[in-house]
């Protein structure tokens, strides 16, 4: 090229000379766009294609659970593991489930799920050892009508705990624990049977229980708000009630937040996403992980909407936007597979407003706008 300008010059052909130094003004800007182009490129190359979720959330180290209704029946071949790669007995696990009378256990269930847990390859969360709800029939007779009631309470929940997280020790990654400390509506400590004979502490001993039979697994308090925000008085008691766990020196490792929205009883708001940011944050700054452990939205939410999927997405990916942004929520699990088998349709009063199709697949088990909300989300599009 030089050689060429030179020769040009010589020549005192100035006209082509012009040209050719043109053309070569005009090779070198576009060369300059081609290569900055390329750099931003890189910078916005995020494929956001959805694979299926279980991958998405293998690839970001996310679980993404669903709760199974029937550990025996054969749907949930066609999801855990694709779809999910974290599973929790929707009953199976729970006492009344396990031991209908005390002390009278059947693990066939709770067996069967494990060990299809197992073979997939998926997480299993154990729900849950004690509740309020689906006890033995007879548990209540069995305190009440013992000399020292307490006592026998004490012996019963320790032979429960060491029974069941004893067996699956190992396989169970994280359990429940204790669900529903809180009372159904207010913000003061269930006034249940544990708490009637052994004071809020049956909470501390439950933890402390379930350590000492499952040395490895993560243990979990899990509740359910109708506001989420960490500034709601709900909220604010049951922080205080983690607070004074943590201050007893309780092992607690992680707080599950369910994630209802029943959208029907005019008790709960759908959530904003930075206040459910903060209140997640509010609870990882105790040290402690948290999950959202129960999640459905109902479409009765938007019963006017043009396009209630749509909405429904959008809550999805508030509340999964709003735990991807604190390091120590590790993930979500949904309460049920697909909008096939929902306990909104099964339960009263939610049954009267059913079909709720509250999930991220629907009764095809094909992915919803929900779906592809949530995978965006965990790939950093949305
Ligand atoms: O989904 C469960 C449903 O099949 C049972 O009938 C019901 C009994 O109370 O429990 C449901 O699961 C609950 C979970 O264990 C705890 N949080 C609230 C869930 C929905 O009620």
């Amino acid at each position: 090229m030089a050689e060429l300008l030179r020769k040009l010059w010589k020549e005192k052909d100035g006209r082509r000379m012009a040209e050719y130094i043109v053309i070569v003004l005009i090779i070198a800007f576009a060369g300059i766009i081609i290569v900055s182009g390329c750099g931003d490129d890189s910078k916005d190359a995020i494929d956001c294609t959805c694979s299926t979720l279980a991958e998405v959330a293998e690839q970001t180290g996310f679980w993404i659970g669903a709760a199974i209704a029937d550990p025996e029946g054969d749907l949930e071949q066609k999801t855990i593991g694709v779809h999910f790669n974290s599973v929790t007995a929707e009953n199976a696990m729970k006492w009344g489930s396990l031991a209908p009378s005390v002390g009278q256990y059947d693990f066939q269930e709770a067996d069967a799920l494990v060990d299809f847990a197992d073979e997939r390859g998926v997480r299993i969360r154990g729900h849950v050892l004690v509740w309020r709800n689906q006890q033995p029939a007879d548990l209540e007779a069995e305190v009440l009508g013992a000399d020292d009631p307490e006592a026998r309470l004490r012996a019963i929940l320790a032979e429960h705990i060491e029974a069941v997280a004893g067996r699956y020790s190992g396989q169970v990654d994280t359990w429940d624990v204790v669900n529903e400390p809180m009372e159904q509506y207010g913000i003061q400590i269930d006034n249940n049977l544990f708490y009637q004979y052994l004071g809020e502490e049956y909470i501390d001993e439950s933890f402390s229980l379930a350590r000492a039979a499952d040395p490895q697994a993560r243990l979990f308090l899990n509740e359910y708000f109708y506001v989420h925000n960490p500034t709601d008085e709900r909220v604010v008691a049951f922080h205080a009630l983690v607070k004074r766990l943590l201050e007893r020196g309780v092992p607690i490792d992680g707080v599950g937040i369910q994630g209802h929205f029943w959208g029907i009883l005019g008790v709960d708001e759908l959530p904003a996403r930075t206040a459910f940011e903060e209140m997640l944050r509010s609870f990882t700054e105790l040290g402690l992980e948290v999950e959202i452990t129960e999640m459905d939205v109902s479409r009765n939410y938007f019963p006017h909407a043009e396009d209630p999927f749509a909405e429904q997405a959008q809550v999805y990916a508030d509340v999964f936007a709003a735990c991807r942004a604190v390091p120590d929520c590790i993930g979500v699990t949904t309460w049920g597979m697909s909008d096939i088998n929902t306990w909104l349709d099964r339960n009263e009063p939610f049954s009267n407003y059913a079909p709720h199709h509250p999930l991220l697949l629907d009764t095809n088990l094909q992915p919803k706008p929900a779906y592809y909300a949530v995978c965006e989300v965990l790939l950093g599009c949305r």
